[in-house]
């Protein structure tokens, strides 16, 4: 076993959704830069190049020391030939990351997409057709979606990294008061604090019931009393143009309360009533609420994904929205190609008959899938 081996205990064979990765991992310093180069190929449209670096990255989190050669580093089969000869493994440096961190594009591009709303073709349009360079110079575009105007308005505070101890508040303004609403509601905080990190960007948590099916009406009337409640209780008037129909298709914009404004918010297809299609892959019951929220006595807006999932629905939406992104990928892909079935979050099903296979918890998903159960904490890919 010489230093150019394998780590003992990697195997290149396990399945990248099999392997455990933890926050803290031996490769920081490489995976950094692999992510800046990752972050500009997607930028400029390279896929397949953005893909490949993800793909490297993923083994390395998952890799029990750190790289030491490039022989070493060209064993490991997500480590193709033109990232392993990268002169970090000599110099401790890569120069292309260093020119990107001063490279006006970069810069640029980092402003526009920063904006809530605003993807790589849009913020390349704006660029290389508008010559957009500024917030200010995207303020003055003519028709920006609602949602870009969202996101500019609280562009700052958004930036602004969440700690645990705020993520947790916040999650418990909801918790409250969905359990107000009913009181066996079940409740779980997702995203990147459910995988043990300490900060993060938004804050995500997922809703469900034990009994009641209705999560339409459920959500409804969560937003509707957070949109009321909060630093100034009480009833509010709210203008005609943000009245929360059923639907939820108007948007509320300036609620006095706890949800200050709302991105998205998705109702399931009109047909879930039909008998056929309940329990099969297009009857995803899962409703959204992605909105911005003010915890009371902060002076920060949050971003909050709001996540409801009838209970059948809730192992999988849990599962789906507890991350990495990466790792979401990994498992749906292995269960698609290794055993004919679609993992999504609103259910675990056969591919060929479109049936839900029953999944109580995220250890059912894993069992039904033949797979060794991952706890979140190692699920940081
Ligand atoms: P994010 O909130 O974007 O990421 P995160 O919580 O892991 O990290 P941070 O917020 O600190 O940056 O997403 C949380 C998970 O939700 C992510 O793993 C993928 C999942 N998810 C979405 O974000 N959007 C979707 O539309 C679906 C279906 C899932
Ligand atoms: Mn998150
Ligand atoms: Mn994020
Ligand atoms: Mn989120």
């Amino acid at each position: 076993n010489t230093l150019d081996d394998l780590a003992p205990g990697f195997d290149n064979e396990t399945p990248e959704c099999q392997r455990s990765y933890p926050l803290d991992h031996f490769n920081k310093k490489l995976v950094d830069m692999l992510e800046v180069l990752e972050h500009r190929r997607e930028l400029t449209g390279d896929h397949g190049n953005a893909l490949a670096y993800r793909r490297a990255m993923s083994a390395l989190k998952a890799y029990p020391r750190d790289i030491r050669s490039v022989a070493e580093a060209r064993k490991i089969k997500a480590i193709g030939p033109k990232i392993a000869k990268l002169e970090y493994l000599s110099t401790g440096k890569i120069k292309e990351v260093e020119s990107t961190q001063t490279d006006e594009f970069t810069k640029v591009m980092d402003t526009l997409t920063n904006i809530y709303g605003v993807g790589p073709v849009t913020a390349t349009h704006w660029y290389k057709d508008l010559g957009y360079r500024t917030l200010e110079d995207v303020r003055k575009h003519e028709d920006l979606t609602e949602m870009q105007q969202i996101g500019l308005k609280y562009y700052d505070d958004l930036r602004q990294i969440v700690a645990i101890e705020e993520a947790k508040a916040v999650a418990a303004v909801v918790e409250k008061e969905a359990r107000s609403i009913k009181p066996g509601a079940l409740f779980t905080l997702v995203g990147g604090f459910r995988r043990g990190k300490q900060w993060g960007h938004d804050v995500d948590v997922v809703l469900s019931h034990e009994e009641d099916r209705d999560v339409t009406g459920f959500l409804d009337q969560l937003i509707h009393n957070l949109c009321e409640k909060g630093d100034q209780l009480g009833k509010c008037a709210y203008s005609q143009d943000s009245v929360l129909t059923a639907q939820r298709t108007v948007r509320s914009t300036n609620t006095p309360g706890f949800i200050k404004d709302i991105l998205v918010s998705k109702t399931p297809s009109p047909d879930t009533d039909d008998e056929d299609y309940k329990g099969t892959q297009d009857a995803s019951e899962v409703q959204q609420c992605l909105c911005v929220v003010k915890a009371p006595g902060k002076s920060t807006h949050r971003r909050m994904d709001i996540i409801i999932a009838p209970r059948e629905q809730y192992a999988t939406t849990v599962l789906g929205w507890s991350g990495s992104r990466q790792y979401e990928r990994s498992l749906r892909a292995y269960a698609r190609q290794f055993c004919h079935m679609k993992l999504a979050d609103h259910g675990l099903f056969h591919a060929k008959s479109r049936k839900q296979v029953p999944t109580a918890s995220e250890q059912d998903v894993f069992e039904a899938l033949g797979l060794r159960y991952i706890k979140p904490e190692l699920r940081n890919m």
